[in-house]
């Protein structure tokens, strides 16, 4: 049986999920995902990797869906409910995935793809209905989750892990955290992406802890569960911190004290995602009482580096490899580069994801010759605590901790009848990281850049949506043609 539901048959009447005010045993969110397995397989011996994608929002129906595939053998695929139907769609094809679970609120959404695509709408309702079928046994060499992220190509790709990536990368932080059974922290993060999926739920399930959702995000409501006492752990995007800060910072006296004194006692409180800015950091001890816990992850690898749990974290660093993690930073020719000096991290360890979907060249290119993922990212070990400078692309943008893809944006703007050309960055911002933002290569006069906006809402989420636009008869380029991106981020300060 999978590592984390055979862990949960020990933790029977404990708490696993709390969804909409209701809370769920762990005996209830095993026998759930076996119903959903049984359903799934419906007289088959194994689901064989068939790629499985469901559209649930962070609830209970989704950890007894994510399980009852693993447990039949399928890849589960998590889709966003904030995503536009040309994204889940992308998605669907990628996959070829023939049928796909939806929670009732999203049938009618997804149904014209059942005629177009010709795939299996499953209502969430149907797969946990009481059933029992025996379970195949997996080996953790499988192939179990893919998750969508966005990188140097147009369109996002597929990243594949296995039971055994997932073991490692949530194992490593249950122990470097010190995750427990009496842990009880709240989801808001959004769960198609490893920092919900494996440093929150997947943690908090594996450790016989309680993982409690807020369906979305909302300061107030994530202040009034910290008041409430029940918390002993946060984790969230620095966008979310800032958001908290500009929340509390509107409160009356009286109620930033009742606040301040319940933020102090959870155990331990974390980002990632995207760089915390030492601003924030500040702010947040200022008013809590809690130094932040920084750590630096990436969806191929999960979590790779991390401040101590016990001990210094350094405002501005991100620490330290986590158990098992091997990671090294490098120059231009691939050679180790020493203390003080930038180089390009790259890692190794049992965490490593294991392909992009059906991408060989993709993932050939992303390792070494001898086996190191290559991140992109730039950083620099300082006196003993690495140090994040950046990325090795300018195409790749962090807003509000999603990354997202210029390329895939300028794909999409280039489409649209008023747009001769264009190109998007991400241009620096407390609150958000960064903020998309495009140039419009147009003859014309008078564009309505609100009007492009509303029709890439229809193709791409909220988030990939850039907030600020120029219009310009060219784009800066160097002598080969190629787009000077940093060139054009000045431009929008220009008058
Ligand atoms: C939303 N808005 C934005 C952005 N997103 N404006 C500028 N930039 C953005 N990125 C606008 C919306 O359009 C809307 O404005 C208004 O803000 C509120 O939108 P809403 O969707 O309600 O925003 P929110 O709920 O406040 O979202 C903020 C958020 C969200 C909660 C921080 O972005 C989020 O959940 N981020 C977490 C992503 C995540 O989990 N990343 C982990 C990736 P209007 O009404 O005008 O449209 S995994 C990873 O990175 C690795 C592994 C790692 O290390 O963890
Ligand atoms: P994703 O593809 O969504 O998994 O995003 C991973 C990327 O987020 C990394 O490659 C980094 O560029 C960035 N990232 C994650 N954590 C941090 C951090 N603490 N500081 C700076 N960048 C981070």
């Amino acid at each position: 049986m999978i590592a984390l539901l055979g862990r949960a048959a020990s933790f029977n009447d404990r708490t696993a999920l709390i969804s909409q005010g209701d809370g769920y045993t762990y005996r209830r969110l095993l026998k759930t995902s076996k119903n959903v397995a049984a359903n799934l397989l419906d007289g088959a011996a194994d689901l064989g990797e068939a790629r499985i994608p469901f559209l649930i929002p962070p609830s209970f129906g989704y950890a007894a869906v994510q399980w009852g595939i693993w447990a039949a053998g399928g890849i589960a695929v998590p889709l966003c409910v904030l995503h536009p139907l040309p994204s889940i769609q992308y998605v669907l094809e990628d996959t070829q995935a023939d049928r796909v679970i939806v929670h009732s609120d999203y049938i009618d959404f997804l149904m014209p793809l059942e005629q177009e695509m010709g795939i299996t709408i499953t209502s969430l309702e149907s797969v946990l209905d009481e059933n029992t079928h025996a379970l195949p046994d997996i080996a953790p060499e499988r192939r179990a989750m893919i998750l969508y992220t966005s990188g140097t190509t147009n369109k996002p790709k597929g990243v594949v892990s296995t039971h055994a990536n997932i073991e490692a990368q949530i194992t490593t932080l249950v122990k470097a955290w010190e995750w427990g059974p009496k842990d009880h922290i709240l989801n808001i993060l959004p769960l198609h992406h490893v920092h919900g999926i494996i440093n929150v739920m997947g943690c908090a399930l594996w450790s016989g802890a309680c993982c409690e959702f807020l369906p979305k995000f909302d300061a107030g409501a994530v202040w009034k569960t910290i008041e409430s006492g029940r918390l002993t752990l946060f984790m969230a995007v620095p966008t979310i911190y800032f958001k908290l800060v500009s929340f509390w910072e509107n409160l009356s006296q009286n109620e930033q004290k009742s606040l301040s004194g319940a933020a102090s006692k959870l155990r331990l409180m974390v980002s990632g995602s995207a760089a915390l800015p030492v601003t924030v950091l500040e702010k947040w001890r200022d008013i809590s009482g809690q130094t932040l816990l920084e750590r630096y992850g990436m969806t191929e690898i999960g979590m790779g580096l991390s401040n101590p749990y016990w001990g210094e974290r350094r405002p501005g660093h991100v620490g330290f490899p986590l158990p098992g993690v091997e990671m090294r930073l490098v120059n231009g020719e691939n050679d180790p580069v020493g203390e003080n000096e930038t180089g390009e991290i790259q890692v190794k360890g049992p965490s490593v994801f294991k392909e992009y979907w059906q991408m060989e060249t993709a993932t050939q290119k992303a390792f070494t010759k001898d086996g190191w993922f290559i991140t992109g990212d730039i950083a620099v070990l300082n006196k003993g605590y690495y140090k994040i400078l950046g990325r090795d692309s300018v195409d790749i943008i962090k807003s509000g901790g999603y990354k997202i893809s210029a390329l895939e944006i300028e794909d999409i703007l280039r489409r649209h009848e008023v747009v001769e050309d264009c190109a998007v960055v991400g241009l620096p911002d407390e609150e958000w990281g960064e903020v998309v933002s495009a140039c419009i290569v147009s003859e014309k006069e008078g564009i309505d850049t609100a009007r492009v906006s509303n029709w890439l809402r229809e193709q791409l989420p909220a988030y990939k949506i850039p907030r600020n636009y120029i219009v310009r008869r060219s784009l800066p380029r160097n002598v080969l043609g190629k787009v000077t991106k940093n060139e054009l981020k000045k431009m929008f300060s220009e008058p």
